[in-house]
């Protein structure tokens, strides 16, 4: 086959390259129109894949329902293949990439049998951007395709800002599923078993090759796979950050403007927080970004980050009006759910939406659900909705700024019900980077393999995300902080929304009532706030946290949420050590000292 679409000789090179292996049906160019988002998805109504939703309440969605072998990302079929197994690091699986090409070649040869091979030009960022990356994703799925559609910025402008020999990360992806002639899925999601299922990275190659599964971050590869594995490999070599951070912008009453960016792991408040609805009079906040920040410095020395996404694909159970009105009116249009429950006049419905499951509903698997009559959930934990970015009421007008917005502040948190306070503050940059290099949570539903509910270290949000090894990971995070002077680095801030009483319920409100934690972490970047300096950093004292108008959180909570738990302190840093152990020699020194420094504060 020839292919001569483009003026880039690598890219048609490829392409054809691709075919040859995996003999699609036919090849075809998405340019990222309105019209051919439209197409797909009639295919794919045509095919039983894609239910449209009550057109009143839900104009322009649609809901999908994946296999249940394919709900979530798969971490233990996610593979670094670095050259040496040592510059994955131990965080990663490695495989040799000349073995692992093998195995997937294999797999590819005649994948795409019966089916259409859709390729994919995207921007992670704006089109045009000093800080955007052009992907190529190459797929064999229509969902695929009207995901990116929302997720990413599709189209033949990108080809035109690649030409003749621009750079680009090819992304190869299949659901590893060849049709019989004449077949149709009708109705069936397709994936291949688990066990041939494949999300692997060559960091040196820059490249991204995916097989078996069509589910979010194992499918859509301009989000994990491109911008956080392979940016963070790039990143390091140029000097910035590529990270699973939110990003918002929030105002005093005053009309001060700061922009904060927080690193929180998978299904642990990003897109709650970027949305927030201050329940504090006067403030506000707008989101920039929900799930991942590039970050460079700008000529003032401070670092500036872009969101390279364009929509949301956010957890939908727990998302309510209640909690995240924000999502809810980014979500009433145009949108794709998947592994949702549906009500019988065509609407959506998840635990936690608000509202009592009305009648009778089709639950994620396709089968009759009913309130009280199963304890299984009518919708899966990891179930998803994808929506346009420029749909949330909350969007910041700086969220397309191609320079992207200053950063202030960087959060990091989990969920943890004991030991980690509301909120503390590092001493330094040092500091902060250690308590990002600690961050713990308990695992959620957000990847498939893992048991949820036991604790975990998840530095700084990335363990699963993060293309090299992790020890050096933290040295790029120590040698950012001597490239500009102290007053212009972020502050950095430790937050805990999930802390737990005895008898296992919130001890804090969370979603909107975080703005408290918040104008704090605000007032602090002012070098303002009541604040009290403490053995794991600086902290609130108790009336600096603003709590007019705070129901349910009594002064004993908020001693509880405010203090410092020695033991539990102590106990963590028994776990932290076993977890430095892991990086051996590759463990900045900068991190062991301050880990003796806590210990030290702490006797
Ligand atoms: P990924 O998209 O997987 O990266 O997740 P995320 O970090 O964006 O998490 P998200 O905001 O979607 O929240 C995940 C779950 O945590 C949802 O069920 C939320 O309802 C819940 N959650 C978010 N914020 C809070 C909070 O402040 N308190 C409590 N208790 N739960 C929260
Ligand atoms: C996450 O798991 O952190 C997500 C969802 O944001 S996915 O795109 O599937 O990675
Ligand atoms: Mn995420």
């Amino acid at each position: 086959m020839r292919i001569d679409r483009t003026k880039n000789k690598k890219l048609n090179h490829w392409v054809e390259e691709v075919a040859a292996m995996t003999v699609p049906d036919q090849i075809y160019w998405c340019d990222g129109s309105k019209d051919e988002y439209e197409r797909m998805i009639k295919l794919m109504v045509d095919d039983g894949l894609a239910i449209p939703l009550n057109s009143k309440k839900l104009p322009g969605s649609y809901l999908f329902r994946s296999d249940p072998s394919d709900v979530a990302r798969l971490e233990n079929r996610t593979y670094i293949a670095s050259r040496s197994k040592d510059d994955a690091g131990p965080t990663n699986n490695w495989i040799n990439p000349e073995e692992l090409k093998i195995i997937m070649k294999g797999l590819y040869k005649g994948c795409m049998k019966g089916r259409t091979m859709y390729v994919i030009p995207f921007s992670m960022g704006p089109i045009g951007s000093a800080i955007s990356k052009i992907g190529i994703e190459i797929t064999d799925s229509p969902y695929v395709v009207v995901n990116m559609h929302i997720m990413t910025r599709v189209g033949s402008k990108v080809l035109d800002v690649l030409g003749e020999d621009g750079e680009f990360v090819p992304c190869l992806h299949s659901v590893g599923k060849p049709l019989a002639p004449g077949k149709k899925d009708n109705g069936i999601w397709p994936c291949a078993p688990i066990e041939e299922k494949y999300i692997s990275h060559f960091p040196e190659e820059h490249a991204i090759w995916s097989y078996g599964s069509g589910y979010g971050g194992n499918a859509l590869l301009g989000k994990k796979c491109l911008a956080l594995r392979i940016a963070s490999v790039i990143a390091r070599e140029e000097g910035w950050l590529a990270e699973h951070m939110l990003i918002l912008g929030i105002t005093n009453p005053k009309g001060e403007k700061k922009y904060i960016a927080g690193a929180f792991p998978s299904a642990c408040g990003k897109t709650n927080l970027a949305m927030l609805v201050p329940t504090i009079p006067g403030w506000k906040v707008e989101c920039v970004g929900d799930d991942i920040a590039w970050m460079k410095f700008g000529k003032d020395g401070r670092l500036y980050a872009i969101n390279p996404e364009a929509g949301f694909f956010g957890v939908a159970p727990g998302t309510s009006l209640q909690s995240n009105p924000n999502a809810m009116k980014t979500i009433d249009r145009n949108t794709i759910y998947t592994n949702v429950a549906i009500t019988g006049d065509g609407d959506v419905w998840w635990e936690g939406i608000g509202y009592k499951a009305p009648g009778k509903l089709i639950d994620w698997t396709g089968k009759e659900w009913e309130e009280g009559k199963t304890d299984k959930p009518a919708a899966h934990a990891n179930a998803r909705f994808t929506a346009p970015a420029r749909q949330c009421p909350g969007i910041d007008p700086a969220w397309e700024d191609p320079s992207g917005v200053p950063i202030s502040a960087f959060l990091f948190g989990g969920r943890r019900p004991g030991t980690i306070p509301l909120v503390h503050q590092s001493f330094n940059w040092n500091h902060g980077v250690f308590l990002g290099s600690i961050v713990g949570s308990e695992v959620t539903a957000a990847a498939l393999d893992l048991a949820a509910g036991t604790v975990r270290r998840d530095p700084f949000a990335m363990l699963p995300f993060c293309g090299y090894h992790m020890g050096d990971y933290f040295k790029h995070w120590i040698e950012i902080g001597k490239k500009t002077s102290a007053d212009k680095l972020p502050k950095i801030f430790y937050v805990n929304w999930f802390r737990k009483t005895a008898d296992g319920k919130w001890l804090w409100p969370g979603y909107g009532e975080n703005s408290r934690v918040l104008k704090w972490v605000f007032e602090r970047c002012n070098n303002e706030g009541g604040v009290a300096e403490t053995p794991i950093g600086y902290m609130p004292t108790v009336e600096a946290v603003e709590r007019a108008g705070l129901s349910g959180v009594s002064d004993s909570d908020m001693k509880e949420l405010l203090a410092v738990d020695r033991e539990g302190w102590q106990k963590e840093i028994v776990l932290v050590k076993e977890h430095y152990a892991k990086f051996g020699s590759r463990l900045p020194r900068e991190l062991t000292d301050e880990l003796a420094a806590l210990e030290k504060r702490l006797a």
